[in-house]
């Protein structure tokens, strides 16, 4: 059965059966102090606004028993998935594989590279582990969706113009509908973050669709 979301630029027709929510990303290293986003220069805090959100989607989509995804970026310990551009790029003191606080930066296993306490996949999520910046690059992402007969994905996560719009992007070539949680997702700039979701929803949907949580969670009230 389908439900109807308030959504921009207008309603988005959601079948929670065919119906995936991908958080991307919300692991230590972006959200914590002394992780890769500390290590770029961003302001982490500023991340924090979108876990109370996603907690309250995730906790209905698990009600509804809608499939739940989620990615971590990262890389293997001996860096061999790390193209060297990604490596070089940008002045840092600290760079992916350095030793940080909460271990090596970006790295598969260690501290860092784990999903935040307040949204920790459960037994029967898929964890996707990515070495860019879209989920689609380099997974098994599309396999699992395809496996599971998933035409729509709900994206959370961060950050909003890096990650979750190169993953938006690669699912809308793809075939996939997507809906964008306006405030599930977020940036290291406010400003970014507005404008990606208006870009994501400009010219009646180019990317797809944007919605409050609450809208998503208001429409599957009615399943
Ligand atoms: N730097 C930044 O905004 N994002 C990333 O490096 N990765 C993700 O967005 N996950």
């Amino acid at each position: 059965m389908s439900v109807t979301v308030q959504a921009r630029p207008y309603e988005f027709t959601l079948n929670p059966q065919q119906a995936a929510l991908v958080i991307i990303d919300m692991q230590r290293d972006f959200v914590e102090p002394g992780g890769f986003g500390d290590a770029l220069g961003n302001d982490v805090s500023q991340l924090r606004a979108c876990i109370g959100p996603i907690g309250a989607v995730l906790a209905t989509a698990r009600a509804k028993n809608m499939l739940v995804i989620h990615t971590r970026e990262g890389h293997r310990p001996d860096l061999a998935d790390l193209h060297g551009s990604k490596h070089r790029r940008g002045r840092f003191a600290t760079r992916i594989g350095d030793a940080g606080p909460m271990g090596r930066i970006l790295v598969h296993g260690e501290v860092g590279h784990g999903i935040i306490a307040e949204l920790s996949p459960i037994p029967g999520e898929p964890v996707i582990d990515k070495p860019g910046k879209g989920a689609f690059y380099a997974t098994d992402l599309e396999t699992i969706l395809r496996a599971r007969g998933i035409t729509q994905l709900i994206l959370a996560g961060v950050t909003t113009e890096v990650c979750v719009h190169t993953t938006l992007r690669e699912a809308n070539d793809r075939g996939f509908e997507c809906l964008v949680l306006e405030d599930g997702t977020a940036s290291y700039f406010p400003e970014f973050h507005r404008m990606a979701l208006e870009m994501a929803c400009a010219q009646d949907g180019i990317f797809g669709w944007v919605a409050p949580g609450a809208a998503v969670i208001s429409a599957l009230a009615h399943t």
